[in-house]
């Protein structure tokens, strides 16, 4: 059987290295400040990491890889946002506590697989 035959373990949907900024906070604007991240989809959230690359190997223990943020995806809306950035393949997330983030990447591919991947989620949970 699989590890979540008792089906409490959330499943995971998606890992991978994005460029991330968070635009928003409780709907006041940031300043945009764009790193690498690891996002994990899993169960209704989507994880955010810290590039493990970006670490040196000293910082690079079990005890780092704690989560940097997390987003509740129930609510949540994806829009295309190339209009928001210079670089290409950019959506944008926003979440219901007025949180916004933008997500790229330079391969074409990879982007429409997050956007359509996040947008089945949320349109799941707008089902339920
Ligand atoms: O939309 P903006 O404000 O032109 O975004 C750019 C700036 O945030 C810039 O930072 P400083 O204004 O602190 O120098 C960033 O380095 C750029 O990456 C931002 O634009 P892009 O087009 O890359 O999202």
């Amino acid at each position: 059987s699989s590890p979540d035959s008792d089906g409490c373990t959330p499943e995971l949907e998606k890992a991978g290295l994005l460029n991330k900024t968070k635009i928003a906070e409780g709907g006041r604007k940031l300043r945009k400040n764009w790193n690498p991240s690891w996002v994990v989809l899993v169960g209704n959230s989507l994880v955010f990491f810290k590039d493990p690359k970006s670490q040196t190997p000293a910082s690079w223990k079990p005890g780092n890889s704690r989560p940097e943020s997390s987003v509740d995806l129930r609510g949540a809306q994806l829009h295309w946002a190339n209009e928001l950035s210079s670089k290409k393949n950019v959506f944008k997330l926003r979440t219901v506590t007025g949180n916004e983030f933008l997500l790229q990447s330079e391969t074409d591919s990879l982007i429409r697989e997050w956007y359509n991947t996040i947008q089945n989620v949320i349109d799941r949970l707008d089902r339920e």
